[in-house]
Order: structure tokens, then C-alpha cells, then sequence
């Protein structure tokens, strides 16, 4: 499990190099950039039920034959279970944005997720939906100018957006 500066320190060690102008300089933004990943991180996390509510309701809605009897989140143990999945994939997504990696997202979270599903019987790529509707809740959040200085946020929405892509591609 890596964070970004981690993650070049370990790079560069491979190599036996010492760090790089353009890697000293990249981290360096980031850090001159902190405090609106603090303010993603804490945004998304400070809204993440109502994330993760939305978000399954709209998937219930398009795919309605989830939550039909005999579907993969009908019986009330079954959608708990689903919330709860969804809950845990945000949940490492915002580990992943504090860090300014994906290691621990794919370490802990990601890695053997689509076999456990294939396993499990539960279709991947309802989950995969429910986590591309996640992202659009949560970068409309993380993304809302209202009310706060304005400021160039794009490469850090787009990283963002990323980790759910990643995490939606991993149990497609
Ligand atoms: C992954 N999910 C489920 C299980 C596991 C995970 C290990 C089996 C054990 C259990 O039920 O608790 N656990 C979860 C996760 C991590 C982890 C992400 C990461 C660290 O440790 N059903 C649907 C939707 C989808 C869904 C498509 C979007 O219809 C999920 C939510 N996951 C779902 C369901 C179950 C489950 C288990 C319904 C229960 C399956 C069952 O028992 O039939």
C-alpha cells in the first residue's frame, strides 16, 4: 500500500536513482494543491450515505429485476449486503483520493472483488453501474463551486473520476 510520495520513493529505489526533477516537481503540486484533495476527501466522506442511497436507488430503478424476487439484492439481508458493498467500494475510493494512489483501492478492496462476485452469483456489472453512479454523485459533490473561491480543480476531478472507473472495471 503506497501513497504518491511512497510510490516514487519505492520507483526511484528499484532504479537506484535519486528522485527526478519532474517527480520532485509533481509532488510538489500536489502538496501546493492539498488542501482541495482534504476538501474532496472530506466532502464525499462527509456525504457519503446520501451517495451511496442515490446511487442504489437509481440502480434499483433501471434494473429493477435486482430487488424482484429471486434477485440479486431481493430479501432484506441481500440489499444490506449491497449497500454495504457500495459503502466499502466509496469508502476505499476516498482512501485512494487522500493518498493520491490506487494501491490501497486495488490492495485491499479491488483485488479477487470480481471473482467474489462470480462466486457469489451477483452480477459484476450491476455493481460496476452502481459505482459509475456513484462517481457522478460524488464529482458533481467534490466538484460544486458554490459558496467557496474558484479554482482550477480539473486534474484533480479527472484523478477522482479515475478510481471509480477503476474500481467499476475491476468487477466488469
Ligand atoms: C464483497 N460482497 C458479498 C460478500 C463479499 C462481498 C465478500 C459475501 C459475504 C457477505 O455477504 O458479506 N466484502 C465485499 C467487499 C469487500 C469485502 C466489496 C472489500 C473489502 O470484504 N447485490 C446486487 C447489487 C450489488 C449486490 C448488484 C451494488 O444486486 C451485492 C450491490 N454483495 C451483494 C449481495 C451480496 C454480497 C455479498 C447481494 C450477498 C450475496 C448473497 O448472499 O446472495
Amino acid at each position: 500500500m503506497f501513497d504518491a510520495f511512497a510510490k516514487v520513493v519505492s520507483q526511484a529505489d528499484a532504479r537506484g536513482e535519486y528522485l527526478s526533477a519532474s517527480q520532485l516537481d509533481a509532488l510538489s503540486a500536489m502538496v501546493a494543491d492539498g488542501n482541495k484533495r482534504m476538501d474532496v476527501v472530506n466532502r464525499i466522506t462527509g456525504n457519503s450515505s446520501t451517495i451511496v442511497a442515490n446511487a442504489a436507488r437509481s440502480l434499483f430503478a433501471e434494473q429493477p429485476q435486482l430487488i424482484a424476487p429471486g434477485g440479486n439484492a431481493y430479501t432484506s439481508r441481500r440489499m444490506a449486503a449491497c449497500l454495504r458493498d457500495m459503502e466499502i467500494i466509496l469508502r476505499y475510493v476516498t482512501y485512494a483520493i487522500f493518498a493520491g494512489d490506487a494501491s490501497i483501492l486495488d490492495d485491499r478492496c479491488l483485488n479477487g472483488l470480481k471473482e467474489t462476485y462470480l462466486a457469489l452469483g451477483t452480477p459484476g456489472s450491476s455493481v460496476a453501474v452502481g459505482v459509475s453512479k456513484m462517481k457522478d454523485a460524488a464529482l458533481a459533490i467534490a466538484g460544486d463551486t458554490n459558496g467557496i473561491t474558484r479554482g482550477d480543480c480539473a486534474s484533480l476531478m479527472s484523478e477522482v473520476a479515475s478510481y471509480f472507473d477503476r474500481a467499476a472495471a475491476a468487477v466488469s
